[in-house]
């Protein structure tokens, strides 16, 4: 029975790996330092400020552009065996194409992989988590299909230039922030607003950028260097509210996940049949010509097939999903209220607790049923958790909730590795600091370390939640020490 199990006596496997994460706009700072272009999060920052909370941006952020040696040296005081940070694409081929490589960039980035390796922690890198060089989305971003080409050889020079030091790879971060919910809001797909069209012409671009970017490093690059490349998912469990409503939760997963992949983890490729055959019969109602979800040629659809080393999978929250009502308005333009293409309502269930972001309500087990999902669609493909955390208004550095919030979902982590025997290798916490939380400015945070944005050097300051997890990763013991003085039964 459930109850027989108790967490506590379950150890995360032999060669299992614990890091932390952060991305290179949420971080760096040094907007425009020595050579660097604008992305598209500089432009929103900086000419639409009333997309974000506060009107803040990352023009300094935790200047970690110069404070890098102590993100390192907090790495190592956690006993972190790998720490995920990404390229900004903007700093490192200002043009955006490999034709000039910024000196400093390179230089940067090599300093940072090195830095990690001299202290025994493996770099885990993101190539791509959302700071289009501007330049490219004048060209149409990611609705542009020459995306595919811009990204691949973006990709090269990355492999050419740190593959014989980085050999975790992860393409695209949060396909879904980019393009499902960033095509229906604003600030994610830098201003361009097209649930529609938008949405699926950005899926599908992703898809082969990532599956080029896979090919080509299995190509010319793994027998040499021998490393691994995936792409990382964003998951909210979805979770249906009566019986009736199991079938619209499938194609809700369909629609949230099994578009980023299905194409490339499922064994027959291509787009998953259910949410494909709706938006065909959906845009043929409204009178299109062709489904707004561009089809595969049968060559896309085998470049894109097994193109993958490894499942990146982030998780935060989850949502409760239902028909929507005969007479109920889709009011809301946000994907976490409502999806329309399936007339469908998100709600959260009252009891959830909220986090300080407001998209954000705890569910600790929606990790674990998402973590079969992936088991049941894909087969025993190997699982990274590339993202968990959890948000608070950051002004204790007693972090309790933080604390809880780890504990549970390595609970999970640890049940389904134990239970349902699915093949997770790794676990990252998000985040090592705080840091801009997109267009929540800094209004919310993520940390393990504190971040003073108040002080010029940025002092990063451990939180008890940095101190549990340091505990976790040295005793492979979740529960929380009593000294941390948590009273037992408000766990
Ligand atoms: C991840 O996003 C990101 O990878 C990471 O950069 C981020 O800091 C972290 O998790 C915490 O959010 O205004 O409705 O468009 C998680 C998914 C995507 C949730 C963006 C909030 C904005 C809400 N996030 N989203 S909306």
């Amino acid at each position: 029975a459930e109850g027989a199990w108790c967490a506590s006596e379950l150890k995360f496997p032999p060669g299992f790996k614990f890091g932390a994460a952060t991305s290179a706009y949420q971080i760096e700072g040094a907007w425009n330092a020595s050579g660097k272009s604008p992305s598209t999060w500089d432009t929103i920052t900086h000419t639409r400020p009333h997309h974000i909370i506060d009107q803040s941006s990352g023009d300094i952020a935790c200047d970690s552009y110069n404070q890098w040696k102590e993100d390192i040296k907090i790495a190592s005081d956690l006993g972190l065996d790998f720490y995920r940070f990404s390229i900004s694409w903007p700093r490192l081929l200002p043009t955006g194409f490999p034709d000039a490589i910024n000196e400093d960039g390179r230089r940067y980035y090599d300093n940072l992989i090195n830095g990690l390796l001299e202290m025994g922690i493996e770099p885990m890198v993101t190539m791509y988590h959302w700071d289009l060089p501007q330049r490219l989305q004048n060209l149409g971003g990611w609705a542009n299909p020459k995306v595919v080409e811009w990204f691949e050889d973006y990709a090269r020079v990355l492999y050419k230039l740190y593959g014989d030091r980085v050999k975790t790879w992860i393409t695209i971060n949060e396909p879904f922030s980019m393009c499902t919910l960033g095509y229906a809001m604003v600030a994610f797909s830098a201003g361009v607003t097209d649930q529609d069209v938008g949405t699926y012409l950005c899926i599908k671009n992703v898809v082969m950028a990532h599956s080029k970017a896979w090919r080509l490093y299995d190509r010319d690059f793994r027998n040499k260097f021998g490393g691994r490349v995936g792409i990382a998912n964003q998951l909210f469990y979805l979770k249906p509210a009566t019986k009736e409503d199991e079938e619209i939760a499938s194609l809700g997963h369909e629609f949230f996940y099994g578009l980023y992949s299905h194409p490339m983890y499922s064994k027959e490729g291509g787009w998953p049949a259910g949410i494909e055959r709706v938006i065909e019969q959906n845009s043929k109602k409204a009178g299109f010509a062709r489904s707004r979800l561009p089809p595969f040629t049968d060559e896309e659809k085998e470049i894109a097939r097994g193109a993958y080393d490894f499942y990146g999978f982030n998780y935060y929250s989850s949502r409760i999903i239902r028909r929507r009502g005969d007479e109920e308005d889709l009011l809301a333009r946000s994907p976490f209220k409502n999806i329309r293409e399936l007339n469908a309502i998100l709600e959260v269930d009252p009891t959830w607790k909220k986090s300080s972001s407001f998209w954000f309500y705890v569910y600790p087990p929606g990790m674990r049923k998402l973590l079969s999902w992936v088991k049941d669609q894909y087969g025993d493909v190997e699982i990274v958790i590339t993202e968990n955390g959890y948000s608070s208004t950051g002004t204790e550095l007693n972090d309790i909730d933080r604390i809880k919030y780890y504990r549970d979902h390595l609970e999970q982590v640890l049940l389904a590795i134990h239970k349902d025997k699915v093949n997770i290798t790794g676990y990252t916490a998000w985040s090592l600091i705080d840091n801009f939380e997109w267009n929540e400015g800094y209004s919310t945070k993520f940390g393990l370390y504190e971040v003073n944005f108040n002080d010029p050097k940025r002092t990063r300051t451990a939180r008890d939640s940095a101190k549990y997890y340091k505990n976790v990763i040295k005793t492979n013991d979740i529960e929380i020490p009593k000294s941390f003085n948590i009273i037992s039964d408000e766990l």
